[in-house]
């Protein structure tokens, strides 16, 4: 919004206070000669690179342990570390660490208490080993290499001996504030990650686009710029010879850092902390992220409720706005899960306050009572800015337990929407219990069932040290830009954090490192600077809150988190911040939450419709038609723009009644993916490529995504279109619109599908078992329904097979596990072989189910050459028979015709089984002979 065009007017004007700033106004704005002048001018080289001096292997498996000697010192951007010492170790068959750290001081890293792993041995520490004498250290399908002077090492791939990741492209640098390392990539190398950007190409990384990492608050809408996340990570696919190998390279390390893509290199360039790589065997993008979030932490199990839809606007002025709201969806008939509340339930714009007029307590909690009765819930924002303010409670025991973060000594004062503000210390174990208690305070003023953790980059209205004004107040009353600095500021370039020697290209315009955020010389606990916990702030905040929450109410907790870290997807979803209500946003939506899913964090999606200035009609109902299958699925938007609920317009109300339809018809499915994603990484969406990695034409495929392994959306995202061209990879694709209608695929050319304004694209793939229920308006009702099991086989087949899964529990637990009377796991499968059609179910702990009394009531099955005959249906071995005593005959089962997309003559048939009442939780087995059709 105004506040990225706002920050770079600011920067114009303060841009003397910059010296990189006036560099490049010297180097950019002058004349030809000086354009000349400045390409030409060779960066001076900033190091001579590193010689392995000693190497030895531990006795117990413990790793290799190496010391590396500085060739030659130099004087860019800081003395040289003298001696570096190499950790090397396969962590497991599939992932293999690479530490390199001071040899003689311990160094700043990723604190071990908020993402736990494996520590090194410390420096100096001795263990008995022995000299290695090896050029390779091998284990699972990695093998480390390393040469000795100078020093560079390599990662191979044992199966295929292709080149993972090659250090000799460049010359390692290692000093206090600046890190270099370079690999050199294979052209044939489709890289994906280093977020969290907007990449107007798609998800597939382009060369020579900047990667910088820090977090920011800077809207989505600023493409390829460093955004609101750090995730230091990337995935490597590649397909040589026909065979597609998969594997990821994440380089964790809090501290700013761009990262240079060429398409044939890749060279990081940090500020600070250590060298910590972590190379991650794959070789499937499904056993990538498996690898990932088995060291990162799995992605947090989501209530059941969130994946319904979601409604939140910054500017519902009162209590009677939100019942408006929820009033209107209900009365058009459109599903709606959530409700939020941005920061307008706020006295002041404090957190964990009730504007006494305007969201009077008893009113809301009797709003709360009857919707929570219905099954909804109720989200709030809060922000990380404490108000300073002595009469507030919250500011009070903040101060007593002494929990914000310093600068030389006193909090650091900052101003966010309250005005002047101190920030929790997330790193101090007194600012996390002091948290916790504020939120189970809040919880008692406002049930809440969950939180919104917005600005926790963090956000700062002001840059450098402030001071409260002492000829003007602040916030100064009754201001129209209460996002403008009041405080009496000055910028900060007296330190080596605040003016670092090498300046990462920060806000996208190499801003200073402090700018809008909190002074980087400012400190937490036990002396950590911010300069290195900087990127950390909504990660730790995201721990506090989360253990805030599950500590107080039992239950699996919701967060919604702006600023996300390496880890973060165990703890909240996310959403892509503010975007603008264009065409072109609409598809950069898909790219960025793809990209999370990556990351290990899979809730995601977009402010949908945009989050200003006004979405077209036409632009909100595509965006709903797109957004009905983000994994995380809420309509949002600015004060200042319209009200775009989407029962606003008519049309949007019926794209939203399809859309939406389809996908409260699909949550058992969603559910099963939110315990895929949590059992093993796996993104609930995911880029084609990951059910169909060698599908080359895919790679940069970023107009469509698979929900699932198999269900592939295919949104519009042009103006005025009444089709969409959609790729699938070869096989049969069913709508889930109308099984009736089938694409078969034999190569990457194009389809045309309809997509008339009230209409979305979805498919499932063959050979899958999807388990539906029957929909609803709330999540509550629709998972009480029966189910059907949509069995996909290929187009017209007499031999084939599908399976597929569903998962339930009882999602307020928080664990979301497998364990007998508390979860059940139901597998499907099915044959065609000849004649003979089979469907089938293997029950994993059936007694959830059955007690909550799931049912399925119909099996319908595509692609068939035939109709049913001798049906015969089984429950437990048993003959089944409905209510009413009779046993199933075909005469239960309806045809329909199937047709092919493009106008080919070939048809198949549906079977639909209707009629059932089968248990869930007790294996069925449905059987017949198909009468072949001429
Ligand atoms: O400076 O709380 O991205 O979703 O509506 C703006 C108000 C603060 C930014 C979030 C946006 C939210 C808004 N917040």
């Amino acid at each position: 919004m105004w506040r990225s065009s706002g920050w770079r007017r600011r920067m114009s004007s303060s841009s003397s206070s910059s010296p990189s700033l006036l560099h490049l106004a010297l180097c950019c704005v002058t004349t030809l000669f000086a354009l000349h002048f400045c390409a030409a001018a060779k960066p001076p080289k900033v190091g001579f690179g590193y010689r392995l001096v000693s190497i030895e292997e531990s006795t117990n498996g413990g790793g290799l342990i190496g010391y590396l000697q500085v060739k030659q010192s130099t004087s860019a951007y800081g003395p040289d570390i003298p001696h570096l010492r190499l950790f090397v170790k396969h962590e497991t068959q599939d992932r293999l660490r690479v530490h390199i750290t001071d040899a003689e001081e311990q160094r700043w890293e990723v604190p071990y208490d908020l993402l736990p792993r494996d520590q090194p041995p410390p420096p100096g520490a001795k263990a008995s080993s022995s000299p290695f004498t090896s050029s390779e250290y091998a284990g699972g399908d990695l093998i480390f290499s390393f040469t000795s002077d100078p020093f560079t090492f390599a990662v191979r791939r044992k199966s295929n001996g292709q080149t993972l990741f090659d250090s000799s492209y460049g010359t390692m640098v290692f000093k206090d504030q600046y890190l270099e390392i370079s690999t050199h990539l294979p052209k044939t190398a489709a890289l994906y990650g280093l977020g969290e950007n907007t990449q107007p190409g798609g998800i597939r990384l382009r060369p020579n686009d900047p990667y910088t990492l820090y977090t920011t608050d800077i809207s989505a809408i600023n493409l390829n710029t460093d955004l609101y996340g750090s995730h230091p990570v990337y995935m490597d696919l590649r397909n040589e010879g026909g065979e597609a190998t998969a594997h990821a390279v994440l380089l964790l390390n809090s501290n700013g850092m761009d990262v240079f893509y060429t398409g044939s290199s890749l060279t990081y360039k940090v500020i600070g902390g250590l060298l910590d790589f972590y190379f991650f065997a794959g070789p499937s993008p499904l056993a990538v992220v498996d690898q990932y979030t088995t060291l990162i932490g799995r992605p947090a199990p989501m209530p059941y409720w969130a994946l319904g839809f979601h409604q939140c606007r910054w500017g519902y002025q009162n209590l009677s706005v939100v019942e408006g709201v929820v009033e209107g969806y209900r009365n058009a008939q459109i599903p709606l899960d959530v409700i939020w509340n941005d920061d307008d339930h706020m006295d002041a714009a404090k957190d964990f306050t009730l504007d006494p007029v305007n969201y009077p307590r008893p009113k809301l909690l009797e709003f709360l009572d009857r919707i929570h009765s219905r099954g909804m819930k109720y989200i709030v924002l809060i922000d990380p800015g404490i108000a300073v303010n002595s009469s507030y409670g919250v500011f009070q025991r903040g101060m007593a337990k002494d929990v914000f973060i310093k600068y030389q000594g006193k909090p650091y004062l900052a101003q966010v929407w309250p005005g002047p503000v101190y920030f929790p210390d997330y790193l101090n174990p007194d600012g996390v219990s002091w948290w916790i208690d504020e939120i189970a305070r809040f919880h008692e003023l406002v049930p809440v069932d969950g939180l919104w953790i917005d600005m926790n980059e963090a956000s700062n209205f002001c840059t450098g040290k402030c001071e409260l004004p002492t000829n003007h107040s602040c916030p100064i009353p009754g201001s129209t830009t209460p996002w403008v600095c009041c405080l009496d500021c000055k910028n900060l370039t007296d330190t080596r954090w605040d003016d670092p020697p090498y300046k990462i290209n920060a806000s996208g315009s190499r801003a200073p490192l402090g700018f809008k955020t909190i002074a980087t010389s400012a400190t937490h606990y036990n002396g950590i600077l911010e300069y290195n916990a900087h990127s950390l702030y909504g990660f730790s905040q995201a721990i506090a809150t989360h253990k805030a929450l599950q500590g107080l109410q039992g239950k699996r907790p919701f967060i919604l988190s702006r600023s996300t870290f390496v880890g973060s997807g165990a703890l909240a979803a996310h959403w892509t911040g503010d975007n603008k209500g264009t065409w072109d946003d609409l598809r950069y939506s898909i790219s960025t939450m793809l990209n999370f899913g990556l990351f290990g964090m899979p809730m995601v999606g977009s402010d949908i419709c945009g989050f200003y200035p006004a979405p077209t009609e036409e632009l909100c109902n595509r965006w709903i038609e797109l957004g009905a299958f983000y994994p995380f699925s809420r309509d949002h938007a600015n004060f200042a723009s319209p009200r775009q609920e989407l029962y606003q317009w008519e049309s949007v109300a019926e794209s939203a009644r399809n859309a939406l339809g389809l996908r409260y018809k699909l949550l058992p499915y969603l559910y099963t993916l939110n315990y895929e994603a949590h059992a093993t990484g796996a993104p609930m969406a995911r880029p084609v490529f990951f059910s169909f990695p060698n599908f080359t034409s895919s790679y940069g495929l970023s107009t469509q995504f698979l929900l699932g392994a198999s269900v592939m959306v295919s949104p519009v995202l042009k103006k005025a279109a009444t089709s969409v061209k959609a790729m699938f990879p070869p096989g049969t694709w069913y709508s889930l619109f109308d099984m009736t209608k089938a694409v078969v695929s034999q190569d990457d050319r194009s389809v045309t599908l309809d997509a008339p304004l009230n209409a979305v694209n979805a498919h499932v793939y063959q050979n899958t078992i999807l388990p539906l229920q029957r929909g609803g308006t709330n999540s509550k009702e629709a998972r009480t329904t029966p189910f059907t099991l949509v069995v996909a086989f290929p187009f017209g087949a007499t031999q084939g097979d599908a399976k597929g899964c569903v998962y339930v529990d009882d999602d307020e637990r928080p664990e979301m596990k497998l364990a007998e009377g508390e979860a059940s796991y139901i597998e499907f499968y099915a044959t065609v072989s000849g004649s003979t059609v089979k469907v089938w179910s293997a029950v994993e702990m059936g007694a959830f189910s059955l007690e909550k009394g799931l049912l399925i009531e119909k099996v319908c099955v595509l692609g068939l050459q035939g109709n049913g005959q001798g049906l015969v249906v089984e429950v437990d071995g048993e003959p089944w028979a409905d209510a009413a005593g009779a046993h199933f005959t075909e005469s239960h089962a309806v045809m329909h015709q199937a047709k092919l997309e493009g106008g080919s003559k070939r048809t198949s048939m549906i079977v639909e089984v209707g009629g059932l009442s089968l248990p869930l939780g007790k294996t069925f087995s449905m059987t017949w002979k198909m009468g072949i059709n001429e």
